[in-house]
């Protein structure tokens, strides 16, 4: 097992385990966080799942190159499925997925951190899509999602020039939500998820599903969604609970 998993308070940690590769990704690595993450989707003691790196050097330097290196086109094909698929799979997530970045983010490891909800980083973190420079571009989602999040402006410049960006600038450019100090990430994102598991469960898996939404449908087919699922809310026993709690100045059970 190449993973770290905790299950505490509502929260599921995956922790990838490969320190001295600086938790670089290969299949192994990438099958069983796909099939980690499928598990907690389904499990009713998880509602938040954070995504993480050990040490205190690297959240993921990528894609493993030693494995890469040994590619042929049709194992690569096997391999861009794999990744697509878990890329998918964490943007898709009914909970919300967090990456904590406690270092390197580069190539996949950026691509990773680029599907999740949120991103929380360490101000140890350092992001690149270098794939340029070995003669590659970004294969699990690089090109599409990074100019949704920061603008093609500059997704254009991380993707073209490879060059690295900190922790700083990660924030400036809206690529990471929130920077913490390295020694307190973990802590202050804990408490960060704490906002989160307060709410109403359905109402976030139902607004993250919306807001996934938003990057593919016109306004007003997406407006048109958002009222069919918020008039369905008034049927739900969380939606009753949650309006019930606040008129009797109580704290909703959910
Ligand atoms: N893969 C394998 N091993 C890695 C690695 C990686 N990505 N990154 C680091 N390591 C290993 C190093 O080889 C070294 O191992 P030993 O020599 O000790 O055995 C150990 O981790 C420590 O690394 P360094 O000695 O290099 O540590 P430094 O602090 O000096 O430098 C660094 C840290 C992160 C700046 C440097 O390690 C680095 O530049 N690493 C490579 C980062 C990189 O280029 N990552 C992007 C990979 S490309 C695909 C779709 C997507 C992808 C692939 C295929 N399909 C469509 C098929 C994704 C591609 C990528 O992610």
């Amino acid at each position: 097992m190449s993973l770290k998993l905790i299950i505490k308070d509502a929260l599921g940690i995956i922790t990838i385990d490969r320190e001295k590769s600086l938790n670089a990704l290969n299949k192994q690595v990438l099958k069983e966080i796909l099939k980690t993450l499928n598990k907690f989707i389904k499990s009713n003691d998880v509602k938040v799942i954070f995504i993480t790196g050990s040490g205190d050097k690297a959240f993921i330097a990528g894609a493993d190159i030693k494995e890469m290196s040994k590619l042929d086109p049709k194992s690569a094909s096997n391999f861009v499925e794999l990744g697509q698929e878990l890329m998918n799979t964490i943007e898709n997530s009914p909970k919300p997925v967090i990456s904590i970045i406690n270092g390197y983010a580069f190539g996949g490891g950026c691509e990773i951190a680029l599907a999740c909800h949120i991103r929380l980083a360490g101000d140890n973190a350092i992001f690149a899509q270098p794939e340029v420079k070995l003669g590659l571009i970004p294969g699990w989602g690089g090109t599409q999602r990074l100019p949704r999040i920061v603008g093609k402006g500059i997704a254009n410049e991380m993707i073209i020039s490879g060059k690295q960006i900190d922790a700083k600038e990660a924030y400036r450019v809206g690529l990471v939500n929130k920077v913490y100090k390295k020694e307190t990430l973990m802590s202050e994102a804990i408490k960060f998820a704490k906002n989160i598991l307060n709410n109403g469960p359905n109402a976030v898996s139902k607004s993250l599903s919306l807001i996934n939404d938003s990057s593919f449908l016109k306004l007003e087919k997406g407006l048109k969604k958002e009222a069919k699922v918020f008039s369905s809310l008034f049927d739900n026993s969380e939606t009753k609970e949650g309006l019930d709690a606040f008129l009797n100045k109580r704290k909703a059970n959910f």
